[in-house]
């Protein structure tokens, strides 16, 4: 692969999602700005302009609840039907504390912080002229402090997940149990994401229904996390690893801005620790929590490899060897599928239920960096772009083949494809 060529393509994808002030995931399928897509983003863009990537992570920002909440979606009003649900569904201006904006009322996995820092770390002076960090800082407490004291449904000092939507990966296999006890009550909806990805590449309708379904529920309680019966509440261990991650990030930002790092180490080290909960010894992987039925949803999903981050983390060997395992390891390719290889159910082209997503082979690919072992980070860096490059930068591919699916100039995978390019050069 000529590598001239690969970041030329990478940034022609960058440049054709990008909106003024905040890039979509895709031009299609997803007209408008998610949370930890613009995080993933912006960790990409900050190669191709700094002050992009500062912006794009701003836009989000200036859609914060007053809670303190970062919305897992930031409406174009203009593009109502070409999503569902989009910004007359969740008519979040009807709302107490939501901003000026439309939003969605969900959230999505907290990597923010960690964005953040990156993006910082790219231009430090312009950064600091701007003032970057000391305008972010608050948001980003004010973010964390929303999930520490609003989102620990299970009093277990981890996030409680109230929608698959949350979690980033929408079908996961741990979803199934716990969302087989939600009722399919809204049954007249619309599938505008199939005029861009095929059926078998997507949730099906029974599980809309239920997204459906449990978004409305939320909405209606004005998106209130003090709702005692709420019928869907999980515990994700990559939801929760980015989250001890992005502490770890603001004890940095702390720090630079002469604040004091040790409650955000302090905190980092508890959430860590509450992690070890969803350790499975059975498996050998980080799994789900049902916090409703109060049991573990064991499965191997790439959600439980993502704790690897943590390289002080007591399970990081164990995890480094299922990973090297035939539950997740493919002959002639390292692509990291987002199921268990061996299991039943597995598919190699619907979504979160196998094929290989290049955002959880970023994360992978990091976790290889802090465990000391840069070879294997190069080798999943080089396979990545390979396949980014040959699938014209899919949303996710065949594990085995790395045949394309969903939609395609994903803006994700050319950003974090893009930023191993440049971090992992020899
Ligand atoms: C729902 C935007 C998002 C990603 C998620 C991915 C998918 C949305 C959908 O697309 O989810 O949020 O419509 O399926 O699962 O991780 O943030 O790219």
């Amino acid at each position: 692969m000529n590598e001239a060529s690969f970041a030329t393509a990478a940034r022609a994808v960058l440049d054709e999602n990008w909106r003024g002030t905040h890039s979509v995931p895709a031009g299609g399928l997803y007209p408008h700005q998610w949370s930890w897509d613009s995080a993933f983003i912006a960790i990409g863009l900050r190669h191709v302009s700094p002050e992009r990537a500062r912006i794009e992570l701003e836009s989000l920002f200036a859609a914060q609840w007053s809670d303190g909440r970062l919305p897992q979606i930031v409406f174009d009003r203009a593009r109502d039907t070409d999503y569902s649900p989009g910004p007359s569904f969740w008519r979040s201006e009807l709302i107490p504390g939501s901003p000026d904006a439309s939003t969605a009322g969900l959230v999505q996995p907290p990597i923010h912080a960690w964005a953040t820092w990156l993006v910082h770390a790219a231009d430090p002076a312009g950064s600091r002229r701007g003032g970057f960090l000391a305008r972010a800082y608050p948001q980003l407490v004010a973010w964390h402090s929303y999930l520490e004291t609003r989102r620990d449904r299970g009093g277990s000092g981890l996030i409680t997940a109230v929608h698959p939507w949350e979690t980033g990966m929408d079908n996961s296999p741990f979803w199934d149990g716990p969302l087989s006890q939600v009722s399919r009550d809204v049954s007249d909806f619309e599938r505008p994401d199939l005029h861009h990805a095929a059926v078998h590449e997507r949730p099906s309708d029974s599980e809309y229904s239920a997204y459906l379904t449990l978004a409305a529920r939320y909405r209606d309680h004005d998106c209130d996390d003090a709702d005692g019966q709420f019928p869907f509440l999980v515990e994700d261990p990559a939801m929760n690893a980015l989250w001890a991650e992005s502490e770890r990030s603001l004890a940095l930002i702390a720090a630079e801005l002469g604040g004091d790092p040790f409650r955000h180490q302090a905190r980092a080290s508890a959430i860590s620790a509450a992690l070890e909960s969803l350790w499975s010894d059975r498996l050998g992987v980080f799994v789900a929590r049902d916090v409703i039925a109060g049991e573990l949803l064991e499965r191997r999903t790439v959600s439980g490899l993502v704790p690897m981050l943590d390289a002080d983390g007591l399970n990081a060997d164990e995890l480094r060897s299922v990973l090297a395992s035939d539950h997740f390891s493919v002959r002639r390719s390292v692509m990291v599928p987002s199921y268990d290889l061996q299991a039943s159910d597995f598919s190699a082209s619907n979504y979160w239920r196998g094929p290989s997503w290049f955002n959880t082979g970023w994360l992978i690919a990091q976790a290889f960096v802090r465990g000391g072992d840069v070879a294997a980070a190069r080798s999943l860096g080089a396979e990545m772009r390979r396949v980014a490059l040959e699938s014209d930068f899919a949303e996710y591919v065949d594990p085995s083949s790395g045949a394309a699916h969903g939609t395609r100039r994903f803006s994700w995978t050319a950003a974090l494809t893009l930023d191993l390019d440049v971090e992992l050069a020899d």
